[in-house]
């Protein structure tokens, strides 16, 4: 095309209406506009949102996602960036009818695994199971461990700084990234792909991005850390008398096994009875029931021997009283069966009933106490309400989720959420904890954050905000 041509060709695209322009950008295929097209990517998992937007983008390329940034500066057009979609706080979901949801799904490679530096470079598309395969393949392990791993992605992963299950032994999101490639607001590139454990020069911008939720960039890859493969896996789930004794197991494992207690997940009695419930397929772990429960894990570089060292470990446990009954997987089908009654947790809330969730963290010695001031304040606020208190206990972090009561209105009882979730939080507060240790804000706690940051925090964050993404393109209303 001759020089005059091309700008012809320019000035005529640029009068085209902006959905035209941005479905140009990526091609027809792979720009949504009918309603039936975009619909799952308005809806989220919980059903507590329901989105709107113009246009659903799926971008093949980095040079795609900038080229979409440079159009929507121009045309002051909303972007929603979205990854698989699981996000639990609405950060990912658009409720413009003008914005554009930028879907990350395609941006689908494993750019390179470098087994000598110990990474792996993924675009942001990947789904989080996908990486661990592709680490495994490699005899390495990337460990981000989530219920969601088999549709969530690497880059929603990184936006939101997701936890999950190995967090006790490998961090969260965060601590797992050496370098990322981010689209800016107005399309600039920022190619931080680095791998380099050291690297004093300034600035550490990776993590501005990383929780972001969308709202300082589009994260398009990430260099990741990986870690030798475990030699050996052991499970445990184990039946104990009351939070208190789970901590105390907790400090003995660690004592025993130090960093190769990966896992440390506490469950209450009632969340065994709603798997098992609603779960075909689940059975009760332990042969006699038990108020709370610990699946537990151990991974070792030692190939022998793991197993004996952990039967050992629980019976003293069981001889100090700290466990009552205790059972090591057998196999890895029997140990995918411990998994799976909790990751089933979320899903068996659903019917239930109505479900007011907190995603909270405290010092992990003052989880007991969250447990047993938020039991009471709850059972004040709504008798019959039933708390399901789970999740990581070796990090502090409750998912302190509590369904209706049996019978009661469903609508009534979320109508209780704010009076529900205030009286949580200040017990949280209180305790100095976190009101989102591993979800995020999103739209779900964006009005409750003023209540929690330090006023010099939040005009920080603000500042940000204003000078990455001046005309508030990026995920608006989220987060601030
Ligand atoms: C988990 O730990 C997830 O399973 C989801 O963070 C928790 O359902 C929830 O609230
Ligand atoms: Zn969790």
């Amino acid at each position: 095309m001759s020089l005059r041509a091309k700008s012809a060709a320019g000035s005529a695209a640029s009068k085209a209406a902006p959905i035209e322009r941005f479905a140009a950008i990526v091609g027809d295929k792979y720009a949504l506009r009918e309603p039936a097209e975009i619909a799952p990517f308005l809806h989220e998992p919980r059903d507590l949102y329901q989105g709107r937007a113009a246009l659903v983008l799926k971008p093949g390329s980095t040079e795609e996602v900038s080229e979409i940034l440079k159009l929507a500066q121009e045309t002051k057009t909303a972007i929603v960036p979205q990854g698989g979609n699981t996000g639990l706080v609405g950060g990912q979901i658009s409720f413009d009818s003008q914005a554009v949801v930028v879907s990350t799904v395609r941006l689908d490679k494993i750019r390179e695994i470098d087994p000598v530096t110990n990474s792996m470079t993924c675009e942001a598309g990947i789904v989080l199971a996908r990486a661990q395969e592709a680490a495994t393949k490699h005899d390495h392990l990337f460990p981000l461990s989530l219920g969601a791993e088999g549709s969530c992605t690497i880059g929603g992963n990184l936006a939101t700084n997701a936890g999950g299950t190995q967090a006790l032994s490998y961090g969260v999101a965060r601590d797992l990234v050496l370098g990322l490639e981010v689209v800016l607001a107005g399309g600039r590139v920022w190619h931080g792909l680095r791998k380099l454990k050291k690297d004093n020069t300034g600035y550490d911008l990776r993590h501005l991005f990383i929780g972001s939720e969308g709202t300082l960039g589009i994260i398009t890859a990430a260099a990741l850390k990986l870690f030798p493969a475990p030699r050996s896996t052991e499970t445990a789930f184990a039946g104990v008398a009351s939070p208190q004794d789970a901590l105390a197991l907790l400090n003995f494992m660690q004592s025993r096994f130090g960093s190769s207690l990966t896992s440390f997940e506490l469950i209450a009695r009632r969340g065994i009875e709603f798997v098992t419930k609603h779960l075909p397929g689940t059975r009760e772990p332990l042969a006699a029931p038990h108020p709370w429960y610990v699946l537990a894990e151990i991974s070792s570089p030692n190939a022998e021997g793991v197993r004996a060292t952990l039967e050992a470990a629980l019976a003293e446990a069981a001889e100090k009283n700290i466990v009552w009954d205790a059972v090591i997987a057998a196999s890895e089908a029997q140990r995918m069966a411990f998994w799976r009654t909790r990751t089933g947790l979320t899903e068996v809330q659903k019917p239930e009933g109505g479900s007011i969730k907190h995603d909270i963290s405290v010092p992990v010695g003052n989880v007991p106490a969250l447990i047993e001031q938020a039991g009471a304040a709850v059972e004040k606020l709504v008798p019959g309400a039933r708390p399901v208190p789970f999740g990581h206990l070796g990090d502090g972090n409750i998912h302190y989720n509590i369904s209706q009561p049996v019978g009661a209105d469903r609508q009534a009882f979320l109508d209780r959420w704010e009076e529900v979730n205030a009286a949580v939080h200040g017990i949280v507060a209180k305790l100095g904890g976190s009101i989102s240790a591993e979800h995020g804000i999103g739209v779900l706690k964006r009005e409750l954050l003023p209540g929690v940051k330090d006023p010099v925090e939040l005009e920080l964050m603000r500042s940000l905000k204003r000078a990455l993404d001046p005309d508030g393109i990026l995920n608006p209303g989220k987060v601030l």
